[in-house]
């Protein structure tokens, strides 16, 4: 598989949302989780921005994600990071609030893969947002990032409280720095639907 991204733009409100032309893949997760690093690993370039100072995005990033030779489109969407501030009280207060609706209506929206930090233990307002898309019966897949920074039993023994933690039944590792998990997180994608070729 050979696939670019193109940059296509930030919106910072729904009327800057780009016509929803093919399935999208949403990345959410805390400040700092690895969301641009994730997408810049499964498009194999530089499309996103990955920066060492958490919450500097404060927009939607929208790629266009193609395989020309197969004829297959998706959009990936790269959210801004929530959870940064110690003193956070919820996602809503935080995040845009353009967010919500986008997540709440997007008609496009396929899939979401929601981020968690393999090296850190389960955070309420990741629950809180699972439980968010749960109510709204949005197709979602959990990733723990970060992957490469420890040791097999240490995954493994993390990976179980993560599950616990956050209610859900089975959590993908993955990192961008050592490409594990790309090839099992694109199967998902392309199960949820990115456009194949139509005979
Ligand atoms: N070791 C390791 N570091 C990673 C991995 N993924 C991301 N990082 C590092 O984590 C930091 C944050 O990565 P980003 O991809 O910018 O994170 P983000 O979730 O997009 O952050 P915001 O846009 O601020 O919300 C960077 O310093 C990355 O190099 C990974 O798989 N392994
Ligand atoms: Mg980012």
């Amino acid at each position: 598989m050979q696939w670019t991204a193109q940059f296509l733009l930030s919106a910072f409100s729904p009327v800057h949302f780009p016509k929803d032309s093919a399935p999208e893949i949403a990345f959410l997760g805390r400040s700092n989780v690895g969301k641009s690093s994730l997408l810049n690993a499964l498009v194999g370039e530089k499309a996103a921005r990955v920066s060492s100072t958490p919450g500097r995005t404060r927009a939607i990033n929208f790629f266009l994600v193609s395989d020309e030779r197969e004829k297959r489109r998706a959009i990936f969407a790269d959210l801004p990071g929530y959870g940064y501030a110690k003193i956070s009280k919820s996602i809503s207060a935080e995040w845009p609030a353009f967010i919500e609706p986008y997540l709440a209506e997007r008609g496009s929206l396929a899939l979401c893969i929601c981020l968690v930090d393999a090296n850190v233990p389960p955070r309420p307002n990741d629950r809180q947002l699972l439980e968010w898309l749960r109510a709204r019966g949005r197709n979602y897949v959990v990733v723990a990032t970060k992957i490469d920074r420890m040791s097999g039993n240490e995954r493994t023994r993390n990976l179980a409280a993560l599950r616990r933690g956050l209610d859900v039944e089975e959590i993908l590792p993955v990192s961008a720095k050592t490409s594990f998990g790309i090839k099992e997180l694109w199967r998902r994608i392309a199960e949820a639907g990115t456009e194949g070729p139509r005979d």
